[in-house]
């Protein structure tokens, strides 16, 4: 299969400058969730998030990093962060370079997407708010509304799901994504569809299966499901080429995908039909744009996924999802399904249609809340 390769959406971007930064903070918040959140790997309770702060003149960029305090999702933790960040990626951060330079001296580090997403976010809000453009506007990308998705946790009950699924239909979500794992998986999702026949369903297992359960998983070919997220290994791709070989449902892969070049991979070996895209995961907004052009240009939809962020990243993720690609609704809910209260001014709501606008002004359109980062700070490190 020859695949198509576009104009690179990022040139301009890349030609961009890291401007001068007079101050950077690391501080650790920990918000509480409203209810647990369930998947195949952990339970988390809270969201302990890791925010950099980049002072330049009188301006503050916040960037949110999107680890966990553990690597059960990713190898990357916010203590892995914290190092890579602060002992790699800072010291090759200078003035003046362009972003191309700065991508290119970040390679040199292997891995640590997640680290380097941090800075290259903060730098693109920074260069944004000086310029008193909104985020997409510095990405290039007209403003439009926001599909939205919801992703429900594992529950201990049917019922419990069910009014998950109730909710999510009652708020106008544009899909619903239900987490499974071995041994909740096919009678949980069949219940969700006797109830609601029509719904834009799909299901996640964050690499709970393995090439032994095809069977077992085919049996989800049944339900007309969008797609099945990440069912085997979060390193895999070969096993999923064969195991979408064998299913009707697309495979979308997340864990999988921590750059454009796997992303080719996994699309020229067929082992998926549509890609999350998490720009944390994968480096930054440069490359989570590169891989949304090159997906686009070969036929496979992409979404933007989300990590719990606060109010932060969810809009990080908001703007990001003007680029092109960007065809179906992705991980971006509203705030009240994660926090009461969040860090930043404006909670992400949905219209009466669902849809989501993008936050209005500067950088990311939302106000971080100083006295709210007090509130839920855990630590806080000034590196300059
Ligand atoms: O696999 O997409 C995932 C949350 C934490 C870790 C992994 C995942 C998720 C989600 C939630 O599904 C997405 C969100 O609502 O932000
Ligand atoms: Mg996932």
């Amino acid at each position: 299969m020859a695949t198509t390769v576009l104009p690179s959406p990022t040139a301009a971007l890349e030609r961009l400058t890291v401007p001068s930064i007079d101050r950077i903070d690391l501080v650790t918040v920990r918000l509480p969730f409203v209810s647990p959140f369930g998947t195949s790997v952990h339970v988390w309770t809270d969201k302990e998030a890791l925010l950099l702060g980049l002072g330049s003149g009188g301006v503050t960029a916040w960037s949110e990093c999107v680890s966990d305090p553990d690597p059960f999702y990713s190898p990357e933790t916010n203590e892995t962060v914290r190092h890579i960040v602060k002992d790699f990626l800072l010291p090759v951060v200078e003035p003046g370079i362009t972003l191309a330079e700065l991508e290119s001296r970040f390679r040199r580090v292997r891995g640590h997407g997640m680290a380097k997403a941090t800075i290259e976010n903060g730098i693109l809000i920074l260069l944004a708010l000086e310029r008193g453009v909104p985020l997409h506007e510095l990405l290039g990308r007209p403003a439009r509304r926001i599909m939205s998705g919801l992703s429900i946790g594992l529950k201990d009950t049917k019922d419990e799901l069910l009014s998950a699924v109730e909710h999510a239909v009652a708020r106008n979500y544009h899909r619903v994504k239900m987490k499974v794992k071995k041994g909740q998986d096919i009678d949980w999702v069949s219940a969700v569809r006797e109830r609601f026949p029509d719904l834009r369903l799909m299901v996640d297992a964050n690499g709970d299966y393995t090439p032994a359960d095809i069977d077992h998983l085919k049996q989800l070919d049944a339900f007309g499901l969008m797609m099945v997220e990440q069912p085997l290994a979060y390193t895999d791709i070969f096993e999923h080429a064969a195991l979408q070989r064998e299913m009707t449902t697309p495979i979308c892969l997340d864990e999988s995908i921590l750059s454009l070049a796997d992303a080719k991979a996994a699309v020229e070996l067929r082992a998926c039909r549509i890609i999350n895209i998490k720009q944390g995961r994968v480096g930054g907004l440069l490359e989570a744009m590169r891989i949304a052009s090159y997906a686009a240009a070969n036929g496979i939809p992409v979404w933007s996924g989300g990590m719990d962020e606060t109010g932060i990243g969810r809009a990080v993720n908001i703007h990001l999802q003007t680029a092109d690609g960007f065809t179906l609704p992705g991980d971006t809910s509203e705030t009240s399904n994660y926090f009461d209260e969040d860090i930043v001014d404006t909670p992400v709501v949905l219209a009466d249609d669902g849809f989501i606008e993008i936050p209005a002004g500067p950088g990311l359109g939302v106000r971080v809340l100083p006295d709210r980062i007090v509130k839920r700070m855990v630590r806080m490190e000034r590196l300059r």
